[in-house]
């Protein structure tokens, strides 16, 4: 039977798979992207996973969370991955990384800063006030703490916007965007063997040369005295301005700056305000007039990275974009879309690097449609806003539950019941 994805069975449905992929990849506390392919917690995956747990456990919500947050360094950085038990099946584990914790509990590198978006969110939504004002009190030091972080370690000459050290930091792993910043040489690595390839056909996977510039740059930053950020700003050979970890800072500033009010914790709004006003002004220079979008930049060369990649939109979501700009935007969106079944793509659909099955070089991800979509509304642009909404429904509800999306057929790839589509399912797609 065919049903028309917005139809009300279809729906339950989907929401009754969404709340069985959380349970299912819920290993005590907190919950793995997919099973096999991503066996721990990845920061920015929690982060968004939480807003699906708060539609039908709201203290499960918190804690995944707090279980985030016990991987926080006494620095302040929040690691992209903490390895709470051991697992054979993704590469690099704990072993390789090896920080300074014997075991290591978990990476040298940090990830987009959804969680202070989150903790808005579950606060907003609680069903229980005291259970939200203890939590929310509890998490806004280490929110804090970690924000501090990235201007300190990220952006030390005081600019506005904060640097990304490893392609992996910007949650957008193999982005051409990084095509440029990438070209530096590798060094000689020890053998090695990826997981990945087992869980997933190569062809949706970055390739093997790109793998030996993320080892590469991991095995500097460990031998510089074990990820210390003072030393990794100034040595690591790729060094970008990368537009998804800026929007979702600027954004999280904002739901930090809010969060701030209702703690009582006014002290603080002042310190906000100035990153809030100098990342403003930072996005201008991010700004490609000809293209009409935003672009991230080569802090090493200086120059802005060629490739127009989804994040491009996200400056909607941060709020930092002119009516005029706004209008621009839109009019390059619709063209991607003139191109493909299903939007977004995660790179122009006009370029000839566009390759829709492989990962951030062309598919479809329904966490960054929520972005855009969300800051679409936000200008006034509803119609396009809701017509992304009804791509994604299409998609899980006619593919399934699956990490990305190939926009060209809207087949389901990579890994499949995987968490954040799942909780976008029930956060967002209700
Ligand atoms: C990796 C877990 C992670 C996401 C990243 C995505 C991918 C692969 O999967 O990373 O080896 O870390 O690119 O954004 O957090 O879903």
């Amino acid at each position: 039977v065919q049903l028309h994805p917005s139809s009300d069975d279809v729906r339950i449905q989907i929401v009754e798979e969404s709340m069985t992929v959380l349970r299912h990849n819920d290993l005590g506390g907190y919950t793995v992207p997919a099973h096999g392919l991503y066996p721990f917690q990845w920061n920015w995956d929690s982060a968004i996973v939480a807003s699906g747990w708060a539609v039908f456990d709201e203290a499960r919500a918190w804690q995944e969370i707090e279980s985030l947050f016990s991987g926080q360094w006494e620095d302040g950085m929040v690691p992209s991955i903490v390895f709470h038990k051991p697992s054979t099946t993704y590469f690099p584990g704990p072993e390789i990384w090896g920080t300074k914790e014997k075991p290591s509990k978990s990476t040298g590198i940090t990830q987009p800063p959804v969680a202070a978006m989150s903790v808005r969110f579950l606060y907003e939504h609680a069903d229980d006030p005291l259970l939200a004002m203890s939590e929310a009190g509890k998490l806004f030091p280490k929110l804090l703490a970690w924000h501090r972080w990235f201007y300190k370690a990220r952006d030390p000459f005081n600019t506005g916007v904060v640097a990304i050290l490893h392609p992996w930091e910007s949650g957008m792993d193999n982005s051409p965007a990084w095509d440029e910043p990438m070209r530096f040489p590798v060094d000689n690595l020890q053998p090695y063997v990826r997981c990945d390839l087992n869980h997933v056909h190569p062809e949706m996977r970055p390739t093997k040369e790109t793998y030996d510039h993320y080892l590469t740059l991991l095995y500097r930053f460990k031998n510089a005295n074990f990820y210390d950020p003072d030393k990794l700003y100034h040595i690591s050979p790729f060094r970008v301005t990368d537009l998804c970890v800026n929007c979702i800072l600027f954004r999280a500033n904002r739901d930090l700056r809010w969060l701030a009010i209702k703690l009582g914790r006014q002290e603080v709004v002042a310190e906000i305000d100035a990153w809030l006003d100098k990342g403003f002004q930072g996005f201008e220079s991010l700004w490609d007039e000809e293209a009409g979008i935003y672009k991230c930049r080569d802090q090493i060369t200086g120059k802005l990275c060629p490739a127009a990649i989804s994040a491009g939109f996200l400056p909607l979501f941060a709020g930092v974009v002119s009516e005029k700009r706004a209008a621009r935007l839109v009019r390059t969106l619709e063209q991607w879309l003139e191109q493909v079944k299903y939007g977004v793509p995660s790179m122009d659909p006009a370029d000839p690097r566009f390759e829709p099955l492989r990962y951030w070089r062309g598919p479809v991800w329904i966490i960054i449609n929520w972005m855009i979509s969300n800051g679409l509304k936000h200008y006034g642009y509803d119609a396009l806003a809701n017509r992304i909404k009804d791509h994604s429904i299409a998609l899980t509800s006619e593919s399934g539950l699956f990490e990305y999306f190939n926009p060209v057929t809207g087949e389901g790839e990579g890994g499949h019941d995987f968490s954040w589509t799942a909780a976008m399912s029930l956060a967002w797609m209700d």
